[in-house]
């Protein structure tokens, strides 16, 4: 199929507008932080399918959007996901993970327990397709899916984020439990729980700090 194009529609901002713009994105978004204590106040579903919209608007391999999002809310389904999270990460801080990956984790001051799975009102489970299935079921090549799906990731970060919800990027490991508790097929692998909702009141973070400026970014 030849390229179609259409007017891209732009309308660049003077410089101090810039300038003003991406400094309040900047002060907005380095006050993320990882949450674990959630409220089980609920959040309104609208505001988590917008976010989702953003996510999906994410620039992505050959634009193939190889990405899905389960967004769940069901209490019951967030229990199972609860006690099967919770089951592999007994294993996973009892022995299954070297004490190297313990070490830099105790500053976190993260264990076993999850109760967030149960308590937060969203569990947005990303999964990542490894690979296409076209009408007829064949396989089709998908490319550059963990930089598409970790950017799309980011974006729904950022989007839950500026509605001024608390966010939690959660990894049981291994995961493989969410493709069937959730139903999602055999080219999907799960990525990451996003939890989602309103901090705990009194809600603790880790007291932590992100590197220097010049310790990350450099000028050429
Ligand atoms: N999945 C475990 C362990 C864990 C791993 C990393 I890397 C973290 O940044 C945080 C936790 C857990 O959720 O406890």
């Amino acid at each position: 199929m030849p390229a179609r194009y259409q007017p891209l529609n732009y309308t660049p901002p003077e410089p101090e507008e810039m300038l003003r713009r991406v400094r309040s994105f900047y002060e907005q978004m380095r006050t993320r932080r990882s949450v674990r204590e959630f409220s089980d106040h609920p959040v309104p579903r609208e505001v988590v399918e917008l976010a989702l919209r953003t996510a999906a608007s994410a620039p992505s391999g050959a634009n193939q959007q190889p990405w899905f999002f389960a967004a769940v809310s069901d209490p019951a389904t967030k229990r199972k996901i609860r006690q099967a999270a919770e089951e592999e990460e007994r294993r996973f801080y009892s022995g299954r993970a070297p004490g190297e990956w313990l070490a830099v984790l105790d500053h976190l001051g993260t264990g076993p327990e999850k109760p967030f799975l149960e308590t937060a009102p969203w569990l947005i489970a990303v999964f990542a397709q490894a690979y296409g299935l076209d009408e007829n079921g064949k396989r089709t090549k998908h490319y550059y899916v963990q930089e598409s799906v970790g950017i799309a990731t980011g974006f729904l970060i950022a989007a839950l984020h500026s509605a001024g919800l608390a966010t939690l990027t959660h990894t049981p490991s291994p995961m493989n439990f969410l493709r069937e508790l959730l139903g999602r097929p055999a080219n999907e692998r799960p990525v990451m729980l996003v939890v989602t909702g309103y901090p705990a009141e009194g809600a603790q973070v880790p007291v932590i700090a992100k590197k220097a400026f010049d310790q990350v970014a450099r000028f050429v």
